[in-house]
């Protein structure tokens, strides 16, 4: 199941790269509830080379920020960045408790199975500015990531995932 995921993903990525020069996969989004009027949008980002995400943006919220979580003592804090680099060929993941796109001021409730369509903008090592289209599949609340089918046989545990 495993490898047939991964062949999947590795066609995706083929036919993605003759125009994108940045690898986005698994885009997802966390649903809302009614009234909540913010929320996180996670990804796989990998660069070709040396790129920084400078700007997010999108038509179903009214400020986008790039947000880090860290653990400050025993507090998780959150905290905007101006950019966030994206090292040459090593993949940057935005997930639940890390990296994440924040939306705020959404314009509607996010729904389990909506596109939330987001503007990626990168810059480039030459200062050159570029951007890419991608829509966020929302999630439902509190849903984590599918557990890989098969487990990975490398016996370190539950608290080791992928
Ligand atoms: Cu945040």
């Amino acid at each position: 199941m495993k490898n047939i995921f991964l062949a999947c993903t590795l066609a995706f990525a083929a036919s993605a790269w003759a125009q994108s020069p940045v690898q986005v996969q698994d885009a997802w989004a966390r649903a809302t509830v009614a009234n909540q009027s913010a929320t996180g949008a996670f990804m796989k980002l990998t660069a070709p080379v040396a790129t920084r995400l400078v700007e997010v943006r999108s038509t179903a919220a009214g400020i986008i920020e790039i947000h880090e979580m860290k653990l400050d003592g025993d507090v998780m804090r959150m905290r905007a960045l101006d950019t966030l680099p994206l090292p040459a060929g090593q993949p940057v993941e935005l997930k639940p408790g890390g990296l994440h796109v924040m939306l705020m001021d959404l314009k509607a409730q996010v729904k389990p199975g909506d596109a939330v369509p987001l503007t990626l903008v990168f810059e480039g090592a030459d200062g050159k500015r570029f951007t890419q289209d991608v829509k966020a599949t929302a999630r439902a609340l509190g849903a984590q990531a599918p557990a890989p089918a098969g487990g990975h046989g490398s016996g370190h545990g539950a608290g080791h995932k992928h």
